[in-house]
């Protein structure tokens, strides 16, 4: 077994790659690359293409070909443009440089800071590897814009307002629904979280991401990788879509606006593709705004052509949704009090915003700018950047978790991809002053390629997850450690192995409580053609509870308890 030290060095360069290190008996796991390289939900048909530009000699085929792969595989990390973010810059004037005997074995090796070796895999062919250095130098092909008519045209009202339901129609108690992305499916599994039966299965997004609630609890709101939104109601005798709308070709987040009396007046998407935000009728999904988030670099203040956003939290201090712009570093705090004549405050915080969420008071949304290893501490209500904290190597959050330290008083926790560290912040400025917006403690996990951290106020529990660990005894397990003795380190619980599947490279993802704190669910995401699970665990007992097993819970990652979501609650 690798030491502890051994295994976080090579953690530390290769967690995001597919180890071409012996650590992998066998090919990397597709949700490995699927991480790295979630499939673009771009259609390849719909770019503009340059294949007379300078580059080497290729057929149509080879172009169209390789643009589609790298659609699939390569734009999540390296961008649309391939202006780069948390994968290299791939502009012609670098590739061009390095020619094609290098960019054939960086595609086929990959390399220890996190590109997939996607030749030794058996991913991609050496011909297709042959193709794709010569698409390389070549310019990106540009997708479309996506404007008011394109999303008018794509919007849709299944149930109007005035024909939906005036009570809820249903017997579930819905605050203890969880949403689960079915990521593969493109579906999302609305179960119930007290008898743990799979309500409805409903198609969204394509390569869905996340789900996040109006204030009122009834309402879902669901967003795909292609931009997809999908409104639906938790109130009808069979919670079903009620709108739909694509906000773009590429996105990741969305969310309602929380701030008294405009509670979900207004729903928001951010998308990767084009790199833009827009404001809809909360209720409807009508299209009311779009804005580019174009710009200059917070550090360089250089012209950024595909700053996409990443997070996006509803404000309760002011009428504003507080945006994450990845690849400029930029907090936008968007004021929705005027719809027509927006307000927006730019905070210049850090390069590569990705995941965050609110500190237990719901005022400081603390948030990773994860590959240039910052937390940076948004004061909602002062509207200012509060302090950007190192945190290593890779901080990723998801929301974060809330606890109150023994020593500290009230930290926020986040766990990181690149190495086993979690970050303990003090966020409590009034009675732990001197704590406050500082790193109090540094735990150490089951290693690096950790993505999701979680606890709740009625546990004692801190989970962490470590589902892009190369070691699958780590990927398959979860980290609990006891938050009032956290000097004795974490127990490890083999999840997967209760789950008892058959084949696959199974991972352990998103620990997610129910309503009452007192259970944990967990995803066991294994490949598209094999069988995944959820399990539950007895929060106070930590043993197994139950097992959800069904074979429409298709690579299942994200789950979203609703009253937990509603409430911030993590
Ligand atoms: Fe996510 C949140 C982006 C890959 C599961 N993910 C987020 C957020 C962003 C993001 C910006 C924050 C949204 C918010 O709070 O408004 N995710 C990306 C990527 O760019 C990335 C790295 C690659 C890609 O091309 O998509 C990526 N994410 C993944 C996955 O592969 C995961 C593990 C499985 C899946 O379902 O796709 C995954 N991401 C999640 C989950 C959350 C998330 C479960 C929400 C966590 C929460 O608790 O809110």
């Amino acid at each position: 077994m690798l030491s502890r030290k051994t295994l976080n060095a090579v953690l530390a360069f290769s967690v995001l790659s597919i180890a071409t290190s012996s650590v992998y008996a066998k090919p990397p796991s597709v949700t490995q690359e699927a991480y790295e390289g979630a499939p673009s939900g771009i259609n390849p048909d719909v770019t503009k293409d340059l294949i007379t530009s300078d580059g080497p000699k290729m057929t149509v085929y080879e172009f169209d070909h390789s643009k589609k792969i790298f659609f699939e595989r390569c734009a999540g990390c390296h961008g649309v443009l391939r202006k780069g973010a948390t994968g290299k810059p791939l502009t012609t004037d670098i590739t061009r440089e390095r020619g094609d005997v290098y960019l054939k074995t960086f595609i086929t090796y990959g390399s220890p800071a996190g590109m997939p070796n996607w030749g030794t895999s058996g991913d991609l062919s050496e011909k297709e590897i042959d193709m794709m250095a010569r698409y390389l130098q070549h310019e990106p092909p540009e997708p479309p814009e996506w404007g008011m008519k394109e999303m008018t045209d794509s919007w849709k009202v299944y149930v109007p307002v005035k024909d939906r339901p005036t009570k809820k129609l249903n017997k579930y108690n819905i605050d203890n629904i969880f949403s689960v992305t079915l990521r593969d499916a493109g579906q999302v599994a609305i179960i119930d979280g007290d008898t743990k039966k799979i309500i409805n299965v409903i198609d969204t997004g394509y390569a869905v991401h996340i789900s996040r609630l109006s204030s009122s609890g009834r309402y879902l709101y669901v967003i795909g990788r292609d931009a997809r939104v999908n409104l639906i109601d938790l109130w009808m005798e069979k919670p079903d879509n009620v709108a739909t709308i694509k906000v773009g070709l590429e996105a990741r987040s969305v969310e309602t606006s929380k701030y008294k009396g405009y509670e979900d007046k207004y729903a928001i998407a951010g998308s990767y593709w084009p790199p833009q935000y827009t404001i809809m009728d909360g209720f409807t999904l009508e299209p009311k705004q779009i804005v580019s988030t174009r710009g200059m670099t917070v550090d360089t203040h250089e012209y950024h052509p595909e700053p996409r956003v990443a997070a996006i939290v509803a404000s309760h201090e002011h009428p504003e949704f507080i945006v994450n712009v990845k690849e400029t570093g930029k907090v936008l705090l968007v004021n929705y009090e005027d719809v027509d004549n927006l307000s927006v405050t730019t905070i210049p915080a850090a390069r590569f915003l990705h995941d965050g969420g609110w500190d237990k008071t719901h005022r400081y949304f603390l948030t990773a700018a994860n590959k240039s290893n910052k937390i940076a501490v948004i004061d909602s209500k002062e509207r200012k950047l509060e302090a950007l904290i190192d945190a290593h190597e890779i901080p990723h959050p998801g929301r974060g978790a809330n606890f109150d330290h023994p020593k500290y008083g009230p930290v926020w926790a986040t766990s990181a991809l690149g190495s086993d560290e979690i970050t303990l912040i003090g966020t409590d400025p009034k009675k732990h002053k001197k704590n406050a917006w500082r790193v109090v403690e540094t735990l150490h996990g089951m290693g690096g390629g950790s993505l999701f951290i979680k606890t709740n106020p009625k546990s004692d529990n801190l989970w962490v997850d470590a589902p892009l660990n190369p070691d699958s005894t780590l990927s398959q397990s979860i980290a609990v450690f006891d938050i009032k003795h956290l000097d004795k380190g974490f127990t490890r619980l083999p999840i997967a192995e209760w789950a008892d599947l058959g084949e696959g490279v199974k991972r352990v993802v998103q620990p997610e409580y129910n309503k009452a704190g007192d259970e944990v669910w967990f995803s066991v995401w294994n490949g598209k053609t094999e069988e995944s699970a959820l399990v539950v665990v007895d929060d106070k007992t930590r043993k197994l509870k139950t097992v959800i097993k069904d074979k429409r819970l298709i690579t299942p990652t994200g789950k979203f308890n609703v009253h937990n979501t509603v409430y911030d609650i993590y």
